[in-house]
């Protein structure tokens, strides 16, 4: 005889219920065939669904797992019920888990998108805004208004053109001379920071920002420089994360002859200080984090303890966007970074950014980063370059 024959269904609100109630009339060797819920009847099927259980007394030969359980594994004969609706709800549990975990991950996705959906409106309305002004002459002089859009023209957001143009000296009709005017007062009011392979004190400077940036080649970069500049350099990553990180840096630190440190919890630091003791600037190097990742920012400002860690350089790409630049400015402000490095100055034709970072942050400059090779490709940020760059024609302008 089958063991379905001799089975028995039992409900109850429970599998526990369902199960006690058959031991009680099958034995405790009683082993569960099936398990399944059900709606309860009613208009709605509302309230807790029932569960029904198929019991078969352990004396009935089991019948082949896949008769009963369909496509699951097949359970040894001798493996005691209760067994194996621990393992089922382990399994279903770990299902539920990875399913709110999905669903989790799903809406911080969406969340993210609507972010940079409402940021990137943002960006587009006060940019027709601008527009729309400067298309009415706004108050200004056309002189005036040539400058705006040709600063527009470089990247630069068309509320900032506008607020530098109004600032410069308002008395030129020439739009050449306005330009220079704006020029000079552009770079009075930019400001950059002391680079740290040039500073005399004991630095600890980290890096931080999106993935790809150029964080890594940029460390080595200014470990280089500090090098040659007579500095003792140590070198420290936090990012474990990525496959090869750790060797890409460790790469350089062994052409540089610099020790490198692995900081992946705020406790290595005790350690990571006593080994580098000898050395004068402290280079930290960190896992890129997108910024949709906030919990990783936030868990990357805790390896990142103020004020043991003297600076933080916000690494980001010459041509990103203002949106972007926004977004990105947001994700990262748990890190307090205070200054501003920029990269691929060399992939850019316009630079913008430079002035948009300076205006929306309030972040002086450390860095240009201006191509790939280490460590040639690294200039000391100067508020004279930096309006060179702003007001250089867009190429085919
Ligand atoms: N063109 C250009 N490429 C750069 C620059 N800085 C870094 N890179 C390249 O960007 C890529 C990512 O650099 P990496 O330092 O690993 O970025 P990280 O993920 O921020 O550490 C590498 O191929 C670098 O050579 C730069 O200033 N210009
Ligand atoms: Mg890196």
């Amino acid at each position: 005889m089958s063991a379905t024959a001799t089975a028995k269904t039992y409900r109850a609100e429970s599998i526990a219920e369902a199960l006690a109630a058959a031991k009680k009339e099958l034995g405790p060797q009683a082993v569960v065939l099936s398990a399944r819920e059900l709606r309860r009847p009613g208009l709605l099927g509302a309230g807790r669904p029932l569960l029904e259980l198929l019991v078969a007394p352990s004396s009935t030969p089991v019948a082949p797992a896949q008769a009963v359980t369909e496509s699951r594994p097949a359970t040894p004969a001798e493996e005691p019920a209760s067994d194996q609706l621990v393992k089922r709800l382990v399994r279903d549990l770990r299902a539920t888990c990875r399913e709110s975990e999905m669903e989790r991950a799903q809406a911080r996705e969406a969340l993210s998108r609507i972010r940079r959906e409402i940021g990137e409106a943002g960006a587009t309305l006060r940019s027709l805004i601008a527009e729309a002004r400067l298309a009415r002459g706004c108050d200004l002089p056309p002189a005036q208004i040539t400058v705006i859009r040709q600063l527009v023209d470089n990247g630069i957001e068309p509320g900032n053109a506008e607020a530098l143009v109004r600032s410069a000296p308002q008395d030129f009709d020439d739009p050449a001379q306005v330009r220079s005017a704006v020029a000079r007062f552009a770079v009075g009011l930019l400001r950059v920071a002391a680079p740290p392979h040039l500073v005399a004190e004991r630095t600890v400077a980290a890096f931080v920002g999106p993935t790809g940036v150029g964080k890594t080649t940029t460390v080595a970069k200014i470990a280089a420089h500090a090098a040659l500049a007579g500095r003792t350099v140590g070198l420290i990553t936090t990012d474990t994360y990525r496959i090869g990180a750790v060797d890409q840096l460790r790469a350089y630190a062994e052409l540089l002859h610099a020790p490198l440190c692995v900081v992946e919890q705020p406790q290595d630091w005790e350690r990571t200080l006593r080994r580098l003791q000898g050395c004068s600037l402290l280079l930290v190097d960190s896992g890129g984090r997108s910024f949709r990742a906030r919990e990783e920012v936030e868990r990357l400002a805790e390896l990142l303890p103020r004020p043991l860690v003297n600076e933080i350089h916000l690494v980001l790409p010459a041509a990103i966007s203002p949106s972007d630049l926004r977004l990105q400015a947001q994700a990262f402000a748990a890190l307090r970074p205070d200054r501003l490095l920029w990269t691929k100055l060399d992939e850019c034709a316009v630079f913008g950014a430079l002035l948009n970072g300076f205006l929306n942050l309030r972040l002086p400059c450390s860095y240009l980063s201006t191509g790939q090779r280490v460590p040639e490709d690294l200039e000391v940020a100067t508020p004279e370059r930096i309006g060179r760059l702003l007001l250089a024609s867009p190429p085919g302008a």
